[in-house]
């Protein structure tokens, strides 16, 4: 039997998907017997009363700076933690800044250090890391870690344009979802939605499209709502949103100047969507750029097809038959297939049925776990050899 490792996950505890996956997974490694400490500046709730050990980061404030020292605080705690605990991987989420501190911990450490994972989930990639006030130290961090890792081949060819590294240093393991929270519902129930709408428990006043993000300007979210005002030229469709962020209060307004300020609903934040998610027709995808798209990925396992732009990773996860994609900010072809999809119930059903099966057999948490497990093995085992 091989010996159960020391390990220690870093992330942002609030930060989309990136958080979600590493809260995930660093259940999942516990679960598997592994010793896991999570290093983040918060306890994600996911991982209250489980058996993942909490480390929290504490950032000291000064008058004296307009920004606090994050990413030497995280070096710091590394330092403390390993030391202290004997950790043999840290399993550092979103480059920027903690491909750095990794770097930074390791170099104190010497040759005691444990070997540092990075995982580049998108704009870390994209935006922050290409950008010049971070992208020397960035590329430098990223080539000397033990590992790197990708959730799509689309993210993996951007790092290596990005940073010059060798494509065969990345290695690409998808984003999971949790199959037994987003699952399909025992029997559909549309009214479940249309409560949302302040509607009696009477039969729905036609589908209900679904979008779940943190509303940044990349999420294009006013898209969402000329979307929605063009599917209800042909069908009376009203659209759910769930999350919160900059753009939220201009989706509503925008709705409301289209015409179809009653027909959208937005619940804010909301940790328990998954129950509402399972019933809506169709997920509302509009990003400009995804490099992978955990809440699509939500929709499919719930038995949910997207509607959305192809771009970035998100064809590596919308597989064909689970949804339609159309050209980034197409928003009549968008709704165009949006009533194709909704209209025809056969067609809508096997979509149903395609998109969680996919799920199932590519993107669940027990595949992705044991992918990332046998990565560290052999991380760890490389180093040994000195091959890393
Ligand atoms: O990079 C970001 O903008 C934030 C980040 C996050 O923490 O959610 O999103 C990225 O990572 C997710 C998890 O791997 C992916 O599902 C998102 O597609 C990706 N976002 C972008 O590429 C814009």
């Amino acid at each position: 039997m091989t010996a159960p490792l020391r390990i220690a996950v870093v992330c942002y505890p609030a930060l989309g998907g990136s958080g979600v996956i590493a809260s995930e997974l660093a259940l999942g490694l516990c679960d598997r017997g592994h010793r896991v400490h999570l290093v983040a500046t918060a306890l994600p709730e996911r991982l209250h009363a489980t058996g993942v050990r909490f480390e929290q980061v504490a950032v000291p404030t000064s008058p004296v700076f307009d920004h606090a020292p994050y990413g030497e605080a995280v070096a710091s705690h590394l330092i403390e933690l390993a030391r202290r605990e004997s950790i043999d991987l840290v399993h550092l989420h979103y480059a920027v800044p903690h491909a750095a501190s990794a770097l930074l911990a390791a170099q104190v450490l010497g040759a005691a250090a444990p070997a540092m994972v990075v995982t580049l989930h998108g704009t870390d990639v994209t935006a922050l890391g290409a950008h010049p006030s971070l992208h020397a130290v960035t590329a430098f961090a990223l080539e000397r870690c033990a590992g790197l890792t990708t959730p799509s081949h689309y993210l993996r060819g951007q790092a290596v344009d990005a940073f010059g590294l060798a494509p065969a240093r990345i290695e690409v393991i998808p984003n999971f979802v949790d199959l037994e929270r987003f699952a399909p519902p025992g029997r559909r129930d549309p009214g479940q939605l249309a409560a949302q709408f302040g509607d009696g428990r009477g039969d729905p006043a036609g589908p209900v499209l679904f979008h779940v993000s943190n509303f940044r300007p990349i999420k294009r979210p006013l898209d969402l709502v000329e979307v929605l005002a063009r599917v209800r030229r042909t069908v009376p469709a009203r659209l759910i949103l769930v999350g919160d962020g900059p753009e939220r209060a201009a989706v509503e307004a925008r709705a409301r100047a289209l015409g179809v300020g009653d027909a959208v609903r937005a619940l804010g934040r909301r940790r328990d969507f998954a129950g509402l998610l399972a019933h809506a027709d169709g997920f509302l995808l509009t990003s400009e750029s995804e490099s992978f798209g955990v809440a699509a990925l939500e929709a499919l396992a719930s038995g949910v097809p997207v509607f959305g732009y192809r771009v970035g990773g998100v064809p590596e996860v919308v597989g064909e038959g689970c949804g339609t994609l159309v050209a980034r900010g197409d928003v009549d072809a968008l709704a165009h297939a949006v009533v194709a999809g909704v209209s025809d119930a056969r067609a809508h059903a096997a979509m149903a049925d395609v998109a969680r099966a996919r799920a199932e057999a590519l993107f669940s948490m027990n595949l992705a776990v044991e992918r990332y497990e046998i990565y560290f093995r052999h991380v760890l085992a490389a180093r040994t050899r000195g091959s890393l």
